[in-house]
């Protein structure tokens, strides 16, 4: 029996259960926040949040139903299907699709006539609760989502509720649901998160590492021409002082010459989670034959798709926080509530930054043209080069435009990073593949500094300032402030 959460699954509170603190199988994950997150190995009946009278433990089961008697049957004549092998795969497993980018990308897939299943934990959404945060747009939970996008498209979704570091349960899913092309973005995915304490950091590399691991060894067992597409993160690559090419380098030495892999210099527990991932597939590829392809990501801004704006129950989060909101999102938060623009250090940090428009784009494009097998290919995945006083001023012009007095502050820098440093990264071969970029426009600035007006109410301007520093990271679990 498959490990499948019908979308009219329910959340049902369960103080009747067995104490959920006790260890159910090796898959456990401490959080230092008093908080426990388990899943459990064994067939579950519905998604079951747990937490003892102290709010002290928590845990997650979810249910499994047959697959049969939830989903249609599975059509191997669609729209997609091909007998070759460069065409769309059908079927498209969205590891993390209850997150910013993973929501987006099963949409944007479903609408293009992909069969899609989600693969979430929800843990994400057990982050914000447990830090007191919150996404600035409102967003309904995982399976109201799914039902509005059914209610509006006549698609649906399938939805897989549980731990891909349960290997148990991420393979019920894959014989379940037979993937052609698993989209991994099911990460801790936050710098500072990973930088809070040893817990934090353990948890991040547990996670991240075991979760890819898992999802390497599903494919090999149970899917071995089921194409990869990994998200990764141009942080892999750090600052050097040299031009970063798209995932290797030819490198002379000694009068020989080889093409290697670019050097990594990853700068937090998060970044380097993403270069053991990336080490790991590429070694899997080599031994085993799998294809994949590492998507090295910027940072992504916007909240928008098409398909997210088609019903406010689709709506994307929007993290504006100083753990989980990205550069370009906060400044437009604190635009809009007339916080000043929190600059960190000289705010001569340059990155690559994409549209979540462009997310999906790429990760379509990647799909529609996979890896050979046994290819691990890199794709740097963004569309132009900022920094963060750049950033700042462009949110700051227009910000004027619509009437907002915005004013900028250096913040004590609370990373290890350089502040001032060459920046220029290669991303052509999306580009080649047919992206084609939205670039950061007045009018993107526009509507983004206008949602973040829209829903200015929800601010919690205490989560604006940094709280997570890099050289005073705890080594006792603790809380952060609220
Ligand atoms: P997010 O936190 O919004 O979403 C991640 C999702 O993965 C969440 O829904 C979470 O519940 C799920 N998840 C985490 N661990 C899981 C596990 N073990 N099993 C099942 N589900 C799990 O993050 P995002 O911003 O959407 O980022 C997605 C991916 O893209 C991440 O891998 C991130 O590193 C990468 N990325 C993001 C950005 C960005 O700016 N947001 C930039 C570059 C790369
Ligand atoms: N920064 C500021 N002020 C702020 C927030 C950030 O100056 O208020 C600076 C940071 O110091 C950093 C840069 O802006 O130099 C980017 O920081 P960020 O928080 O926007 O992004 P980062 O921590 O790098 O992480 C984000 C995502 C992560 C992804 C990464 C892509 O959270 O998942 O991997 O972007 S990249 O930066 O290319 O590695």
């Amino acid at each position: 029996m498959a490990h499948l959460l019908s979308t009219s699954s329910s959340l049902k509170i369960s103080p009747g259960h067995k104490p959920y603190c006790q260890l159910l199988n090796p898959v456990q994950i401490s959080f230092p926040t008093s908080l426990t997150f388990q899943t459990s190995k064994s067939a579950f009946k519905r998604l079951v949040f747990q937490g003892d009278s102290r709010g002290k433990c928590f845990k997650v089961q979810a249910t499994a139903v047959p697959v049969s008697q939830e989903v249609s049957a599975k059509s191997n004549s669609g729209p997609h299907q091909s007998s070759n092998e460069s065409s769309k795969p059908q079927r498209v497993m969205v590891v993390g699709g209850d997150g910013y980018c993973g929501w987006a990308t099963a949409l944007h897939l479903s609408k293009k006539g992909y069969e899609v299943a989600i693969v979430d934990n929800l843990v994400r959404r057990l982050f914000d609760h447990q830090l007191g945060l919150d996404s600035l747009t409102p967003i309904s939970s995982i399976h109201n989502r799914i039902r509005c996008w059914k209610d509006i498209t006549g698609k649906t979704i399938e939805l897989y509720i549980g731990d891909i570091c349960d290997f148990e349960f991420l393979s019920d899913t894959f014989k379940s649901f037979e993937p052609d092309a698993v989209v991994h973005f099911g990460e801790q995915r936050s710098a500072p998160y990973s930088m809070i304490d040893r817990s934090r950091a353990v948890f991040t590399q547990q996670n991240n590492v075991i979760g890819t691991l898992n999802v390497l060894f599903a494919i090999k067992e149970y899917r071995e021409q089921c194409h990869l597409v990994k998200l990764g993160t141009m942080g892999e690559y750090g600052t050097p002082n040299i031009d970063i090419e798209e995932g290797y380098i030819t490198i002379t030495h000694n009068g020989r010459t080889d093409t290697l892999p670019y050097p990594k210099q990853a700068s937090s527990f998060y970044h380097l989670s993403k270069v053991h991932d990336s080490h790991n597939i590429a070694f899997t590829c080599k031994a085993w034959g799998i294809r994949a392809t590492d998507l090295n990501q910027g940072v992504v801004y916007g909240v928008r798709t098409d398909e997210t704006s088609m019903h406010a129950e689709l709506c994307n989060r929007f993290d504006y926080d100083g753990v989980f909101g990205t550069a370009l999102n906060r400044f437009c938060v604190q635009a809009a509530v007339g916080h000043p623009l929190t600059v960190y250090g000289k705010g001569g940090q340059t990155r690559g930054y994409l549209d979540i428009r462009d997310t999906v784009q790429c990760v379509e494009l990647a799909i529609a043209n996979p890896a050979q097998p046994g290819e691990f290919r890199v794709f740097n995945q963004f569309t132009e080069q900022f920094s963060v006083n750049q950033l700042a001023a462009l949110v700051t012009k227009a910000g004027g435009k619509l009437g907002l007095d915005v004013q900028t502050i250096s913040v004590p820098n609370p990373r290890v990073e350089a502040e001032e440093h060459y920046y220029n990264a290669k991303h052509t071969k999306l580009i080649e593949l047919g992206l084609k970029p939205h670039l950061l426009s007045d009018s993107l600035l526009d509507s983004l500094l206008n949602v973040a007006i829209k829903f200015k109410d929800r601010v919690d301007e205490k989560q604006i300032m940094p709280s997570v520093s890099w050289r005073k990271i705890g080594v006792k679990p603790k809380t952060v402030k609220a």
